[in-house]
């Protein structure tokens, strides 16, 4: 390997490729945990208490995995203000207030991992391929798909199926997501559908394959994280892009740089990460998360806690209607006179109208919203509001798609903790 160790993107990947000389950066076997590494302001200060403490147990440290006392923050780098839910898998959120641009920064695009990201996101030598039920499969890198067809540029939302898992009761195991597994950064790249166009789908194909170069957490060869698809008629939708850029620059790693699939509208697991290969299938995927109870939800409401068969989940499509409220922060002080501000998405659909409410839902005052800048960004919102008097208020949010269907104000329980679109709310202390 001609790597050398000082070129690793991340903490992660340190450990991963140069567990020798992680080691020795990051433990002094004499002087206990250290912190001497080269990254650039990881997070010293909470595990501060913890330097130059002594490792009775250093020979037994396993090779390859990063401190647990550096995790929660050095896994982090390139990110600002995510809230770490998991360090393994990685997963983080952003808070609302940190999602007030029109264009989500990619320091603020939240991170959602099933398994490890690769040890080598090298662009240079990545390779995409598609096959499957094809006239002409290939193999291309990066550089081929960028000079064999169209490159775009699109600002896409992207939202984890689980986001608003937090507030379900009685609970649903998983990641627990309150509102910032969402976010819409622009992404470059070409469309899904002209490379399908160019392998020749067979009559007979019906959904994709999704194939990606993480590992599963066991870390077992072959073993996948996931594998999703999706209908080959929704891949064909011209705002499907496989993606090398993000915001105009360099992917993050956590985010599936070098190449990962962006699927706007429909669950964020759809869109794959670090992107190797897609397979054109004659019947519906079965890849690991694809069945099951994953991203599945009962085909009829039930009562909180139900019970559900297992034939009786269905692959989750469009994500609902939904509206972020990214101004004020909630828990802060406002003035009387404030404009209150967010964003709002329906999944493959538009939204027609965003309302918003100071005395809890007893009457509604509608926003000013714009059209989504291309079809799959979320939509932003304003709204001037004038408060009475001074106290504690709530505002609410609630936005009505093109097909008239409304944020609800409670949950529609599922087992798993999907699409929990019920209204977002802020709470102010106005002055
Ligand atoms: N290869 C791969 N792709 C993946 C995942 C993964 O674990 N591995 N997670 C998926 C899920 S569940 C979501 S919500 C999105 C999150 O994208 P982000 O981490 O860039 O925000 O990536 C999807 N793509
Ligand atoms: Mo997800």
């Amino acid at each position: 390997m001609s790597k050398k160790a000082s070129e690793a993107k991340s903490l992660y990947e340190f450990f991963e490729e140069f567990p020798d000389e992680s080691r020795r950066q990051f433990f002094d076997v004499e002087k206990g945990i250290s912190k001497r590494g080269f990254f650039r302001g990881a997070g010293l200060a909470a595990t501060s208490g913890l330097l130059g403490l002594a490792i009775p147990y250093f020979s037994n440290f396993p090779r390859g995995i990063v401190p647990a006392a550096f995790a929660a923050e050095d896994v982090l780098i390139g990110k600002e203000g995510l809230i770490l839910l998991n360090d393994r898998p990685i997963n983080a959120e952003t808070p609302a207030h940190l999602l007030d641009d029109a264009v989500t920064p990619t320091t603020r695009h939240f991170i959602r991992n099933n398994g490890l990201p690769p040890a080598s996101m090298d662009a240079s030598d990545w390779t995409f391929s598609i096959d499957g039920f094809v006239e002409n499969p290939f193999t291309m890198s990066i550089e081929e798909l960028r000079s064999n067809f169209e490159v775009v540029s699109m600002v896409l939302a992207i939202e984890c199926g689980g986001n608003g898992r937090a507030f379900f009761d009685p609970p649903a195991t998983g990641n627990q997501w309150t509102v910032g597994a969402v976010a819409c950064s622009e992404w470059t790249g070409v469309r899904l559908a002209d490379v399908l166009k160019l392998a020749g789908p067979k009559p007979s194909v019906v959904y994709t394959a999704h194939y990606g170069r993480d590992m599963h957490l066991s870390g077992k060869q072959g073993k996948l994280p996931i594998s999703r698809g999706i209908p080959v008629s929704k891949a064909m939708t011209d705002n499907v892009l496989i993606a090398f850029a993000m915001n105009g620059s360099r992917m993050h790693e956590q985010n599936g740089l070098p190449l990962r699939l962006v699927v706007p509208g429909w669950p964020g697991s759809c869109s794959h990460k670090w992107l190797s290969r897609i397979q054109l299938r004659d019947q519906v995927h079965d890849g690991p998360k694809m069945t099951g109870t994953s991203y599945r939800v009962p085909r009829y409401p039930i009562a909180p806690g139900e019970k559900v068969p297992r034939e009786d989940f269905e692959i989750i499509e469009r994500m609902p209607v939904k509206s972020l409220i990214t101004f004020p922060e909630s828990n802060s002080a406002v003035e009387r006179v404030v404009e209150v501000r967010g964003h709002a998405w329906s999944g493959d659909r538009t939204v027609n109208a965003v309302d918003v409410s100071i005395d809890f839902g007893a009457s509604w005052l509608p926003a000013e919203l714009d059209e989504p800048v291309n079809a799959g960004a979320w939509q932003n919102w304003r709204r001037t509001v004038d408060f009475p008097q001074s106290g504690y208020f709530e505002v609410w949010a609630r936005a009505t798609d093109s097909a008239s269907e409304m944020q609800p104000f409670a949950i529609n329980w599922n087992p798993k903790g999907y699409l929990n679109n019920t209204m977002h709310r802020v709470a102010l202390r106005v002055a």
